[in-house]
Order: C-alpha cells, then structure tokens, then sequence
C-alpha cells in the first residue's frame, strides 16, 4: 500500500492526497513535519534528506518532491483518469505545475504564512498587501488561460490543476481583498465540488 508521509495541512502534502483521492488508491498517511517533528531523525532523512514533507513510499520506491509525486502516481495508476494521457496535452498541463512552484509560490507564500500563521498583532500588513499585488498579476496569467479552457489541464481536471488548487483553497478563503477574476473564481468553484478536492484540500487552514 502506498505510504505518504506529511502533515496534512502542509500545500505540498495535499497535492499528493488530493491525487491518490482523484486515483482512488488505498494509502496510509503518517503524520510528519511541523508539530509532529519526525522530519529531522535520522529514520527519515534517509528517505528524504531534504527533511520536508511530502515523502511518498511504495514497493521500496521512495520519492520526494510533491509535483515528481503527483506526475508519478497519475501515471502509473491512471493517465485517463487524472491525466492528461496524450503527451502534447500532459506537457501543457505540466507547465502549470512547474510554474505555480517557481513564479506563483514565492509572492503567495508571504500572504499565506501572515495571514494564517502568524498572530494578528505582528502582522506585517504591509508584506501582505505587496503580496496579494504580486500574487493576483502572476494570477492574471492563469485567468486568461481559464478563459479559453474549463481547467489548466485543459477540457478536464488533472495534474496540471492541482498545485495552483491547492494555493487557491488558501487565496479564496483567506480574508483578504482579491481583485476579481470571474475565470479563476469559476474555476476554483468547479474544483470545489469535487470530492477528493473537499477531502484532501478543503481542510481548516492552519
Ligand atoms: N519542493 C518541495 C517542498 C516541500 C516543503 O517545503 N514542504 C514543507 C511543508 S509545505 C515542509 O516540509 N516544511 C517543514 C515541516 O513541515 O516541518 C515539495 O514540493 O515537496
């Protein structure tokens, strides 16, 4: 049975559950990182040196890496379930990945970690205000692609989607002034109504 290891209110763990949901695996979750420690013994680094979450194990594979994660299990258990399967259509959906980790996460991340994690009498709001600018003008490049197409994977739901899913939870849900962007806001809704998005993703933010 697949082992992932993480906390399950960590962005990058949810990726991988979000995944197995969509895939209907059997898995097994164990709690690390965080305030569950674990992440910094000895037991651990040697399956992930990083010693970060998530870590998935299987069959004696181990992998770290969420986006390496999610592409491993959608194909291998279900390229036509969780795809794209079609090479040209998987590339582009896989861009959305890489690029929700490189251009997307480093201006969300300063809203996130101030607006959740961090006590409201030390809030930097000013970080948080040049954070959301940052993160709605990356934004706007994903809007004008869900303009034309119903999901960043392309006509259905798939790997491509679920990085920037699962920063979504945490930007529409935050209470924050979000400048409008009806594609992205409907597509966010779609995803809300999906169960292994409800289950893995729509979780308390903390
Ligand atoms: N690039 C890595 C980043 C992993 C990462 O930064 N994980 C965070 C949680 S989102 C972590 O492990 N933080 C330390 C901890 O939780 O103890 C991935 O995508 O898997």
């Amino acid at each position: 049975m697949l082992k992932i290891w993480g906390r399950a209110n960590s962005a990058n763990v949810k990726k991988v559950l979000w995944t197995v949901e969509e895939l209907d695996l059997a898995y097994e979750r164990i709690d690390a990182g965080g305030a569950f420690g674990v992440v910094n013994e000895p037991a651990y680094r040697a399956l992930n040196p990083n010693g970060l979450v998530p870590t998935l194990e299987e069959d004696g594979l181990v992998l770290w890496e969420s986006n390496a994660i999610v592409r491993y299990l959608s194909a291998k258990y279900g390229p036509e379930k969780f795809g794209p399967a079609e090479l040209g259509a998987r590339a582009a959906a896989d861009k959305w990945m890489d690029w929700t980790i490189s251009t997307l996460n480093p201006v969300y991340r300063d809203v996130f970690w101030t607006m959740v994690r961090t006590p409201p009498e030390v809030r930097d709001m000013a970080k948080v205000g040049a954070g959301i600018a940052a993160t709605a003008k990356a934004l706007a490049i994903a809007e004008a692609t869900l303009e034309r197409q119903p999901y960043l994977s392309g006509e259905a739901c798939g790997i491509g989607d679920v990085p920037l899913g699962c920063i979504a939870y945490g930007w529409f849900e935050m209470a924050i002034e979000r400048p409008k962007m009806p594609a992205l806001e409907a597509w966010y809704h779609r995803l809300t109504e999906r169960p292994a998005y409800r289950n893995a993703v729509m979780i308390p933010l903390t």
